[in-house]
């Protein structure tokens, strides 16, 4: 797509859509921003921000306790917040919505309950080589503890999963898979439906981290068939400190809750506990309220927009990107897999990540450089780090212009 279509996507202005995001009207060392960290995180429409202010001016009160009129205004609008959640990902019931911390505490909530009691010694469980540290470190821990055996499914100098070899990894002692819907680091889409297929023919249920894919193209977890898919409000043009773990309602009925406390349980006696239903059976003490309902705004905001339109908009971008950034001598990309979303990560000929991304910084273009969290993905392509600029529904093909533009600019400085 060339430069001039890849903004007219049709049904998509993204200069409307722009103006919806206050920060991207400021400067940035005197300069105006150009945003290309979308990976780390978003930013917030006002329809986000105007929601946050008015939960707090007009509505706040704590949930599920009170009798009196705030208090179920605000329970009436976190429960909104769960169903459009539930509409969002096409899950069968809101109860197999769970409000977190984010993709990480959803992956350990999984890991510590699903994974305690399922896995012991011997066992295994089955990640990639390109999960983020989110879908590795849980597992570990729980290997540890347990006497299990972490294994890793291999992936392609291109960045792709090798997928007969991780059929190869499954067996009787697998006990989970747990796979990332979209690399960070990467933006290697992988096939979600066909690894599940493909676990579930051997009986082996599948945790997808779906933190990059849920705000970037179409997430059914239905059709996908997955049995846990984890993400982040804050990806997904929400606020930090919310996310959400959705699992199949016959798993999470039979895991025994995490942690323990307030608006968890049904009764407590000093003898026995029993525990509240789901979803609230996960959910102890008094949750994010303001964040799922702002998490509920950015869901609507996306809806309103069309993820389809977004993920049209961010493909084009992200052609129009790499073939601009293969066109620089001495820049290699990283992560090259046929199906990609919206990351450009590379690396250049003597130039330190660091480097790249301090003097783009200085141009007002914020990209993210390091290992992404991904630490054994970069020991994969023999690196320590990558420079990346990550896309998102508000990006331009201005934006990937200066983006280049830059890394000219500081071709020069490294002459
Ligand atoms: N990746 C990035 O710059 P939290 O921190 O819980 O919101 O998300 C964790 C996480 C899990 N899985 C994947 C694939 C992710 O990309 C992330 C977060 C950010 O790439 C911050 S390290």
């Amino acid at each position: 797509m060339s430069a001039a279509t890849a903004e007219v996507v049709a049904g998509f202005d993204v200069k409307k859509v722009r103006a919806d995001f206050p920060i991207l009207s400021r400067k940035v060392h005197g300069l105006p921003l150009v945003y290309l960290d979308n990976a780390a995180t978003t930013q917030k429409p006002r329809a986000v921000i105007d929601t946050l202010t008015r939960y707090y001016t007009e509505e706040n009160a704590n949930i599920h306790r009170g009798v009196h009129q705030l208090s179920q205004i605000a329970t009436d609008a976190h429960d909104a917040a769960r169903r459009t959640v539930q509409r969002f990902l096409n899950a069968a019931d809101p109860a197999e919505i769970i409000f977190t911390r984010g993709a990480t505490e959803s992956i350990n909530l999984v890991a510590q309950t699903y994974g305690r009691t399922h896995v012991g010694a011997g066992d295994e469980v089955v990640i990639t080589a390109m999960e983020h540290h989110s879908n590795i470190v849980p597992w570990q821990i729980l290997c540890e503890e347990k006497g299990a055996r972490l294994r890793i499914a291999p992936i392609n100098d291109a960045g792709e999963l090798l997928l007969d070899e991780f059929e190869a990894l499954l067996n009787a002692k697998t006990k989970l898979v747990g796979v990332a819907h979209i690399s960070n680091a990467l933006g290697t889409v992988n096939p979600i439906a066909r690894i599940v297929e493909i676990a579930h023919s051997k009986g082996i249920p599948v945790l997808v981290d779906g933190a990059q894919s849920v705000p970037h193209l179409p997430v059914d977890v239905q059709a996908l068939g997955c049995d846990f898919y984890a993400f982040s409000g804050h990806k997904i043009y929400g606020p930090t400190g919310i996310g959400v773990l959705y699992g199949k309602r016959a798993l999470l009925e039979a895991m025994p809750p995490w942690q323990g406390g307030g608006d968890m349980i049904r009764s407590v006696t000093f003898e026995k506990t029993l525990y509240n239903q789901l979803p609230y059976k996960f959910e102890a003490g008094t949750p994010d309220i303001a964040g799922a309902i702002g998490l509920g705004a950015a869901l609507d905001y996306l809806s309103g927009i069309g993820i389809e339109n977004a993920l049209a908009h961010e493909h084009a971008l992200l052609e129009y990107g790499t073939k601009a950034l293969e066109a620089i001598p001495g820049l290699r990309l990283i992560g090259t897999a046929k199906e990609k979303a919206g990351v450009l990560s590379f690396v250049m000929e003597n130039i330190h990540p660091h480097d790249i991304g301090t003097i783009l910084d200085q141009q007002g273009i914020a990209i993210r450089t390091g290992h992404h969290c991904a630490q054994p993905l970069m020991h994969r392509f023999g690196i320590p780090a990558t420079a990346r600029a990550s896309l998102a529904v508000y990006n331009t093909t201005a934006d990937l212009d200066a983006l280049v533009g830059g890394i000219h600019k500081l071709k020069e400085v490294f002459a």
